[in-house]
């Protein structure tokens, strides 16, 4: 029997599904008891070290995990339940960690986009049965802004090079923590949660010992899912937004079979748009949440859902804030949540007023979840003009000319699914979604969507030279061409595409085998 520790943040959903997956059963821990009388603890954390400690603090598990972690029990950390072994944290100055481990969590002050999100390797620095049969060769997928630094080396398990070369496993005796997520991280991850239940011997050094890790590029499947006129749920798709056919809405398949498929075929993140989520009630659109829970029971790579997240009052005058509604989606097994029309009108507001309110969705769920958790989706237009001075919007001089030969265009923010343009460009909304706390853009394009013509690479160095978050590059792949064309002539940390996927166009294998082929570093 696994116990698992759920301090009530984020996604332990998906640490269940894996633990079940691999034929262990799991009780949750309820009162501090159960946090001694455990044989074997898994504490996964996300969100942000403050909170967690506070909660810890206040729900009396601190001195019972203190207990637990002297036992000689098997105890496995992930993500902030790592970090949580150390002392302190520069997230949360004057906040005492559980100090098991001497040493000081550290934000990363490097040249590279923060958060650190993605598949990256790891170099092993001692054997430990938690890697038995691995390659060493494996990738696993980490999410975070801040890493351990041990004072004593003899705990490093594994280290990881983004930027610099940081600690990303711990172990001693019978206590193991990851900075990555075993439970989203694939076959390779749940080989080490495997390892863990099953207390795999002898401890053994894979054959791979590598000394260097490289961030791979993401490709990232995408659902757009809606209700079609009979009301099933279903992923649709279409070109510059419009995706009706002959008037009905296309449809392209079943959301959980189709987000099972591209998990095998190797997709490295699902993201679900609900794109009618603009006019639903997210609470009471039961639908998209059973599709997350069965998805996350299906599939162990990271799932983003976006669609409808903002505050709301429902018929009954009840008001519910955007903080419940991504709530419930991470506790169905979401890992991020993603915010679109409601995005432009915080940064609007943000930009009238000049001040934080604390108040926004952007900012209330980052603080609660963790930066990380919260993906801006930008639906952007092009707007021609024949000269800068016709706009006081930031222009790029396009190679792409206008339907009026113009040379110049800027890049207008739309909401409700293109329908409404707004007065804001694509950069400034990005620029300001990260200043309230965003952790990554997902940048769509409504001339691109659909089209099989390749991504907007002016588009996406355009918002990619204004922030220092990750940028997902999405709209208009039609071959696998067009991900190298991306990652080669933009900063794009990642490449999402949905039609050629549906349509079998192009598998997500041959783009992973084409982006290997020419030198871009990918998950295989
Ligand atoms: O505004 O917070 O309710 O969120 C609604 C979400 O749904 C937004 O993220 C918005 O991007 C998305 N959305 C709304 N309407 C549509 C539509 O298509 N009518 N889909 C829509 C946006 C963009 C991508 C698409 C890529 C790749 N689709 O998600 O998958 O363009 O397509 P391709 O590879 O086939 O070119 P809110």
């Amino acid at each position: 029997m696994i116990t698992l520790l759920d301090y009530g943040a984020g996604n332990v959903r998906s640490v269940i599904n894996a633990i079940e997956k691999l034929g262990g059963s799991v009780k949750v821990v309820a009162k501090p008891e159960d946090v001694i009388n455990a044989e074997k603890l898994v504490f996964p954390g996300v969100g942000s070290f403050g909170s967690m400690m506070h909660i810890l603090e206040k729900k009396g598990y601190v001195d019972p995990l203190k207990a637990f972690l002297q036992s000689g029990k098997p105890f496995f950390g992930i993500c902030l339940g790592m970090q949580a072994l150390f002392e302190s944290s520069e997230e949360a100055p004057g906040i005492r960690g559980l100090g098991v481990f001497k040493g000081l969590v550290k934000q990363f002050q490097i040249d590279r986009s923060v958060p650190h999100i993605g598949w990256n390797g790891v170099n092993l620095k001692k054997s430990s049965r938690i890697f038995n049969n691995a390659a060493g060769s494996e990738k696993y997928y980490f999410v975070h802004s801040y890493y351990v630094t041990p004072e004593d080396q003899a705990v490093i398990l594994t280290t990881t090079d983004y930027g610099l070369e940081f600690v990303s496993s711990v172990e001693s005796g019978s206590v193991t923590g990851t900075q990555f997520h075993p439970e989203k991280s694939g076959e390779p991850g749940l080989a080490l949660l495997r390892n863990f239940i099953s207390d795999a011997e002898p401890a053994s050094m894979p054959p791979v010992v590598t000394s260097h890790t490289e961030l791979a590029k993401r490709i990232i499947a995408c659902l757009d899912v809606r209700a079609n006129d009979q009301g099933d749920l279903v992923v649709t798709k279409g070109d510059h937004y419009d995706v009706r056919e002959k008037g009905a809405v296309r449809n392209l398949g079943q959301p959980v079979d189709l987000a099972a498929r591209y998990y095998i075929e190797g997709a490295d993140e699902i993201t679900f748009l609900n794109i009618t989520g603009f006019r639903d009630f997210p609470l009471e659109d039961m639908p998209m949440l059973r599709v997350l829970e069965e998805t996350s029971r299906k599939v162990f790579v990271p799932l983003t859902i976006g669609g409808g997240i903002r505050d709301y009052v429902d018929k009954d005058g009840r008001k519910y804030s955007a903080l419940e509604v991504a709530a419930q989606y991470f506790r169905s097994g979401a890992d991020k949540i993603s915010i679109g029309s409601d995005a432009v009108l915080i940064a609007e507001a943000f930009l009238k007023s000049g001040r934080k309110t604390g108040l926004s969705a952007i900012e209330e769920i980052s603080r609660v979840y963790g930066n990380q958790a919260v993906v801006i989706s930008i639906d952007p237009r092009r707007v021609y003009v024949h000269s800068p001075d016709e706009t006081r919007h930031p222009v790029v001089a396009t190679s792409v000319p206008g339907p009026s030969a113009e040379k110049y265009c800027w890049f207008q923010c739309t909401i409700k699914g293109g329908r409404e343009g707004r007065d804001m460009d694509a950069a400034t909304l990005a620029r300001v979604c990260e200043e309230l706390g965003a952790g990554e853009i997902l940048l769509n394009c409504i001339d691109k969507d659909g089209t099989n013509s390749g991504f907007d690479a002016e588009l996406i160095n355009t918002v990619r030279g204004a922030v220092s978050i990750p940028v997902i590059a999405s709209s208009g792949a039609g071959c696998v061409e067009h991900f190298h064309e991306v990652f080669a002539e933009t900063g794009a940390e990642a490449a999402l595409a949905a039609g050629i996927f549906h349509r079998r166009e192009v598998p997500i294998g041959d783009v992973k085998s084409h982006l290997d082929e020419q030198g871009v570093a990918v998950r295989r």
